[in-house]
């Protein structure tokens, strides 16, 4: 039995006792159980070592809590839990998050209506049972409903886009105490995935208890799930849960490259090092001897292996590691490497900012050129632009060049259009129009529910078009919300090198698509991809980083991404 397994029991007998209002002893499994899930040792292995009174010694653990880890140690089981668990048989750990719902109402709201679990909980609050409930009422049910929304979206994963802006104002505010030496955010987050499951830290410094204490008491902080001397959890009020972790400096090297994963890229450099003979682990590369090798920092660890250095956004064991040691990984886009931005939407239609405030933003971020592509007319919801109106913007983004030439600002804006792709392919505007643009980008917004085949060859007509420059967010994902219609991307990346088509990596954050793994095959492909914010307003500009790891992810160099060419360059390369 291992220390989680061990405190969650503590948890529960401590959650049982309050429901039956015994004084005193619930506090005292409490704290027992967050000492030991905090603890870096097994506690099976202080047994082992020790016997009980080892056990004895643990804080917060007095004897009668020691015989009981012991039985638990011993024999897998606890006679006393199995016994308050039959008497009262709610499963506790599945209320895990809910907040403000304690021991004595579960027993209540299962002596009512037989409510054991979350699941339980939820058909009940549905169905407005629980407000019925004496000393319940309807405030409560509300509570409860808000409660279990929030545990739901905790299960799933967070976008990158939400798990990132936090982690980096988690990381500014710890990186203010004396003790930080260095910090860093590890796990999928450096990986820059684009869903995250939890926020990993890391941390290194000699004196980890003050950082800890300020850890878990953070502003953003909605619960603590563990606490230890060098490493903790917590879960954050947006619902996402995140682990620090507490390492002397010179593992900095080994315990980042460990954290940072993924765990199948660490499985394979580990096998790597037993097959010389070494030891790897979040506290360095060892030699036959113990002696470390290396740890300091990751160049050094995989130079050690004699391997290139990795980057983050490659370490899925997905060939990164073969082509490391080949000496053949590519030289990947760089996050300042775009001078463009092919998908900008404003006021015209469904944004928020005029063309010429969209275009002195994107100047600011040291952007060379952006093209306006605003939706088409079949988007009626959107506003979206005919013919005549489409001619008007060109008029509009004329005086908005000349007025930014007058103002010495040095970027250019192009005439675009997001236009829609009709059920059959066809596209929204008539031919003559799209010709006077300079990128045009197609994109479905309609029918997503078409079979493979029929989406797939209606993509293809659109992409046919003489006029079709770029295929904008080519699978109409919406990240937790919303399935990519489906479609032979294999056909469609074929199809764009036939027709010189560029797709899109749209860097919207709930977007990103395409996804790393389908920037991959066009890379593969040598299909040309643009990478676009997708920008609906001044903010979303920023966006472009999103997109750009994507991109790396899918192993994207510099010359495969269309704006990251200079604007002439950019433009021979469009049909
Ligand atoms: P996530 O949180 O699901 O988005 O993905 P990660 O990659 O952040 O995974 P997480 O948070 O479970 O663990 C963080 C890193 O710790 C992971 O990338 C690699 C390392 N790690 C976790 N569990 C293991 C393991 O069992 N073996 C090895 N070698 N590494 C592990
Ligand atoms: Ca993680
Ligand atoms: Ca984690
Ligand atoms: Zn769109």
């Amino acid at each position: 039995m291992n220390n989680q397994e061990i405190a969650g029991v503590l948890r529960e007998i401590g959650e049982y006792l309050e429901m039956d209002d015994v004084p005193f002893k619930p506090r005292a499994y409490e704290k027992a159980a967050e000492v030991v899930s905090g603890m870096e040792e097994e506690v099976s292995e202080i047994y082992k070592k020790g016997g009980i009174r080892a056990i004895e010694e643990i804080p917060e653990v007095g004897i009668s809590i020691a015989e009981k880890i012991e039985e638990l140690i011993k024999t897998g089981k606890l006679k006393y839990y199995e016994q308050l668990k039959k008497k009262t048989p709610v499963d506790f750990p599945s209320f895990v998050g809910l907040e403000g719902l304690g021991p004595k109402s579960i027993k209540k709201l299962y002596k009512k209506l037989g409510i054991k679990n979350i699941k339980d909980l939820e058909k009940a609050a549905e169905s407005g049972k629980i407000r019925k409930l004496e000393g319940f009422g309807k405030k409560s049910e509300e509570k409860i409903l808000a409660g279990l929304k929030f545990v739901n979206r905790s299960k799933g994963r967070f976008l990158l886009g939400e798990a990132l802006p936090l982690s980096e104002t988690v990381k500014e505010r710890l990186s203010s105490l004396a003790e930080v030496k260095k910090i860093i955010i590890a796990g999928s987050i450096r990986r820059r995935r684009d869903t995250v499951g939890d926020m990993d830290i890391l941390v290194t410094s000699d004196n980890p208890k003050p950082i800890m204490d300020r850890f878990i008491s953070l502003p953003e902080v909605a619960r603590v799930l563990a606490r230890g001397e060098t490493k903790s959890s917590v879960k954050f009020k947006g619902g996402i849960d995140a682990d620090l972790r507490i390492v002397k400096d010179s593992s900095y090297g080994a315990a980042l490259n460990y954290f940072t994963g993924s765990k199948s890229h660490n499985v394979a450099l580990r096998r790597i090092a037993m097959k010389e003979g070494w030891k790897l682990n979040e506290y360095g590369l060892f030699d036959k001897k113990g002696k470390q090798i290396a740890g300091k920092n990751e160049e050094e660890l995989y130079k050690a292996f004699g391997m290139d250095y990795i980057e983050p956004e490659l370490r899925e064991n997905t060939g990164e590691i073969e082509a490391a040691r080949a000496g053949k990984l590519p030289k990947l886009i760089r996050y300042g490497d775009l001078q463009g931005d092919l998908q900008v939407q404003t006021e015209w239609t469904d944004g928020t900012a005029s063309i010429e405030e969209m275009a002195v933003r994107a100047a600011k971020l040291g952007l060379k050129y952006i093209a306006i592509t605003d939706h088409t007319k079949r988007l009626a919801m959107a506003k979206g632009l005919d013919e005549k109106r489409l001619h008007d913007q060109g008029k509009e983004i004329g005086r908005v060049n000349s007025l930014l030439k007058k103002k010495g600002v040095k970027l250019t804006v192009l005439k675009g259009a997001e236009c829609d792709v009709l059920k059959d392919g066809s596209l929204d505007l008539k031919n003559e129009a799209l010709a006077k643009l300079d990128v045009v980008g197609v994109a479905i917004h309609s029918y997503f529910n078409l079979p493979a085949a029929e989406q797939t060859k209606r993509l293809k007509k659109a992409m046919s078009s003489p006029h079709a420059d770029i295929v904008f967010h080519p699978t109409g994902r919406l990240i937790n919300k919303r399935a990519p219609y489906e479609i032979d991307m294999d056909e469609i990346i074929a199809h764009a090198k036939k027709t010189k088509t560029a797709l899109e990596a749209d860097a919207l954050p709930e977007r990103l698509d395409l996804s790393d793994e389908h920037v991959r095959k066009c890379v593969e492909a040598g299909v040309r991809l643009s990478i676009d914010s997708d920008a609906h307003a001044l903010a979303h500009l920023e966006f472009l980083p999103y997109g750009i790891a994507q991109a790396r992810r899918g192993w994207a160099k510099k010359k495969d991404i269309v704006n990251a060419w200079p604007l002439e360059k950019m433009l021979n390369l469009l049909k």
